[in-house]
């Protein structure tokens, strides 16, 4: 099976299982394991920030930075494709009694600043008052699309011009700064926290990362106990977390050619509609017309013929590249793709 559903299917590498079996640990509930403490500032560090704090998922990781900026009631500004808005099951407002306060995202998942600005409450006593700006990058549902600095820098002017701090759920920012040829403090430099996730282009089996200035990182470690999400001995997850940072960003790149190969030679097949623009990284959205089917239809045929993809909507294909397809894997899964629809 060539499995293209997601980057989240990459199992960990030798080199990591190695770190694992030899993780020093302890109690992190203490503070206490040195493998996690470690990890921690090596991430904090290559964002720029002041303090990082590990947790299990990205799902999580953007919970407790939401819950740790917010107060109960506050309004959330976000995009409306966001993977916060869209895959996260309404956890800021089950959890936290937060309202979310959806603005367009363009197909690049930009948002207008100046909606921002007009969608920022003013104190009035009928009025939620915005608690967060939340932003994503690389852009899950557009298609693995990047923000550039100077996109975010602007929204976070506006945002910071009216004191709304913001937050970017940066699951892929390696990707975004791969993208971009940055290193990725400078891309995040202006954003108050950052959530970026170490399981998938970067092949960890679990975790994330949250990060952003002291007070808020100990806001955040409290949410993060609140939900159930104090590890324990989790310095064997986090031994792998530490080779996803010093030897998994690297090789990004090499997921954006094939994403881009494909997506340029599946472009040729009719009834396969790409946005090539959008082809920017490590995601290969597919829109079908209505004489090639359903998304679900060609999920289940694809399966039939050794490749799992994804659907991304009734009639929306998603190819997802990461370390676990190779060469000869991409090549396999065109040539199927393109007998299937011939
Ligand atoms: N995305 C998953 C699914 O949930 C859709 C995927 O396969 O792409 N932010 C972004 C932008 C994400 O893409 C994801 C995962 C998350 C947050 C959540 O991370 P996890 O799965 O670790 O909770």
């Amino acid at each position: 099976m060539i499995d293209l559903r997601s980057d989240t299917v990459t199992r960990p590498t030798e080199a990591m299982r190695k770190a694992m079996a030899q993780a020093e640990v302890g109690d992190d509930v203490y503070e206490e394991d040195p493998t996690i403490n470690r990890l921690q500032e090596l991430a904090a560090e290559l964002m720029g920030k002041e303090a990082a704090l590990f947790v299990p998922t990205g799902t999580m990781g953007n919970l407790v930075a939401l819950l740790a900026h917010c107060e109960r009631g506050q309004e959330i500004l976000l995009g409306d494709n966001s993977h916060v808005f869209y895959y996260e099951v309404g956890g800021a407002s089950v959890v936290g009694g937060l309202a979310f306060h959806t603005l367009p995202n363009d197909r690049f998942g930009m948002i207008d600043p100046a909606m921002v600005a007009g969608a920022i409450r003013t104190p009035d006593i009928h009025f939620a008052q915005t608690g967060l700006l939340c932003l994503e990058n690389t852009h899950n549902r557009a298609g693995g699309t990047v923000l550039s600095k100077e996109q975010i820098d602007q929204l976070c002017q506006v945002a910071h011009d009216r004191d709304v701090p913001v937050h970017l759920d940066g699951a892929r920012i390696f990707n975004a700064a791969s993208f971009l040829e940055l290193p990725v403090a400078q891309l995040v430099e202006n954003l108050d926290s950052v959530q970026f996730c170490l399981s998938k282009g970067l092949a960890a089996p679990a975790g994330s990362i949250v990060v952003g200035n002291r007070n808020f990182i100990a806001k955040a470690r409290k949410m993060r106990k609140m939900l159930g999400g104090g590890m324990r001995q989790a310095g064997v997850l986090a031994a792998a977390g530490i080779i996803a940072l010093t030897e998994m960003t690297q090789r990004l790149e090499e997921d954006h050619y094939n994403a881009r190969r494909f997506a340029q030679s599946l472009a040729w097949i009719d009834g396969f509609d790409l946005d090539l623009e959008t082809v920017q990284t490590n995601i290969v959205a597919v829109n079908l017309n209505e004489k090639t089917g359903t998304a679900a239809e060609w999920v289940a045929k694809l399966k039939d013929n050794g490749i799992l993809a994804g659907a991304a909507g009734p009639r929306r294909l998603r190819f997802v590249f990461h370390n676990d397809v190779d060469r000869a894997g991409l090549e396999k899964a065109l040539s199927t793709i393109s007998n299937l629809a011939s």
